[in-house]
């Protein structure tokens, strides 16, 4: 009787031993993975509870941060790249990026590409009322004043780039990540985004509605508005072409029959592009649905917030650019990124490096940034935005009366 359990027993204790630690790391993951949205939710649900709109624009950044640095920030980025990438089917957009950007060069084109990106990830990643966002928002605001005042950047471009910049990330995150938004963070989402478009002076008046009960609402109305835009506004036009052609020239290959395959049929054709290889086509799907599955059962969650922002420089007031693409501008030259192997490849093909002239490896400069042509220039109109900015405080609730400044008391 003993020596026939006995031999059963030795690879069932083997699987046992096996197994108990894969599940034990199973349910490690499965635990670890939700923690921090149940956080989340434990500490603002009772609140939203007794008021819809109590959710301050201080509150709702801290959720956003959560979900753009913690839990999802590979798509999060994406979905704002891709949505920039989306606004070039409208002509006006286009042809405003064609006149700014020069084209036949390469050197204005990556320089403002670079410019974009420090300043965007300046105002959006720095908690509201800081002086680092206000900074950036200000000089952002006074590259767009030239335009807005001869009438080429109009409010309904800006209204519909801010709307697929919101709309993109949280598209992408409910279809392809390990899990989807709860209606609280959508309304947190919405909350800060409404914030930060009026920091950039954004007019909301052609919303059918001109109050509303909470970012959700407010983002619902913004989609819609948004998709009627688009249809009264996408087709093909040479600038939509060119533009699209350039910023789709700073992709890698794969990065860009991602992007394609991830457009529509009508804007792909308002863009100009080619459906993107078959094989392409056929294998996202199930290559995201595998990436969906290892990240939410088989990864342990992030620890770290990924840094977006620029850093410190050892030139007081500048600051380093974390990432760069095609031209290394405002990056730090490191001993790494002059003489490591990609140095050498890139020395090969006889590309800049990181601290070759003209690149400003001492950082850029948020009040200096911009084109050439505007630099040194502005401050007294920064100054002025600096002040209506410092007055738009983080503890406001947008979505309480007209004005929104005030939060409700709660007991
Ligand atoms: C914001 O700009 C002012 C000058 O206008 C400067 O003194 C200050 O250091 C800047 N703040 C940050 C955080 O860069
Ligand atoms: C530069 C250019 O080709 N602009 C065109 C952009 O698209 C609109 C609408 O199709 C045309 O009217 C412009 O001429």
């Amino acid at each position: 009787m003993n020596t026939h359990t006995q031999s059963g027993t030795i690879p069932g204790l083997t699987a046992l031993l096996v197994a108990l630690p894969l599940v034990a790391y199973l349910c490690l993951v499965r635990h670890l993975r939700f923690r921090r949205t149940q956080a989340i939710h434990r500490q603002y649900a009772p609140k939203l509870h007794e008021q819809k709109s109590a959710l301050t624009v201080n509150d709702a950044y801290d959720i956003t941060m959560s979900l753009a640095t913690l839990e999802f920030p590979t798509t999060f980025t994406a979905g704002v790249r891709i949505g920039m990438f989306k606004s070039y089917a409208i002509p006006t957009i286009s042809n405003l990026l064609m006149r700014t950007s020069h084209f036949n060069n390469l050197e204005t084109t990556s320089r403002r590409a670079a410019n974009t990106g420090a300043l965007l990830t300046e105002i959006f990643f720095h908690p509201p009322g800081s002086t680092r966002g206000i900074n950036a928002t200000a000089r952002t605001n006074f590259l767009h004043s030239g335009y807005k005042k001869n009438g080429h950047i109009t409010n309904d471009d800006m209204l519909y780039t801010l709307a697929l910049s919101i709309v993109e990330p949280i598209r992408l995150i409910n279809r392809y990540e390990w899990r989807s938004l709860s209606p609280l963070e959508v309304n947190a989402l919405g909350t800060y985004w409404k914030s930060l478009g009026e920091t950039l002076d954004i007019s909301y008046l052609d919303l059918p509605s001109t109050t509303w009960h909470d970012g959700q609402e407010w983002l619902q109305e913004l989609d819609e508005w948004a998709q009627a835009y688009e249809k009264r506004n996408m087709q093909w036009s040479q600038a939509n072409f060119t533009v699209a052609h350039h910023a789709a020239g700073t992709l890698s290959a794969l990065q860009r029959h991602t992007v394609n395959n991830l457009l529509e049929e009508e804007r792909r054709q308002a863009i100009g592009f080619a459906p993107p290889p078959l094989t392409y086509r056929m294998s996202l799907g199930p290559v995201l649905a595998a990436r969906r599955f290892c990240v939410r059962h088989l990864c342990l969650p992030r620890r770290r917030p990924v840094e977006m922002t620029g850093m410190p420089s050892n030139e007081p007031g500048h600051y380093w650019a974390r990432n760069w693409y095609s031209r290394p501008w405002y990056t730090k030259a490191t001993k790494w990124a002059r003489y490591g192997p990609s140095a050498w490849w890139r020395r090969w093909l006889n590309e800049p490096c990181p601290g070759d002239d003209g690149y400003q490896p001492e950082g850029y400069d948020p009040e200096q940034i911009g084109p050439v042509a505007l630099r040194g220039k502005g401050h007294e109109f920064v100054e002025q935005e600096k002040a209506r900015l410092s007055e738009l405080s983080g503890s406001r609730c947008p979505f309480t009366g007209q004005s929104g400044s005030k939060c409700p008391h709660l007991g």
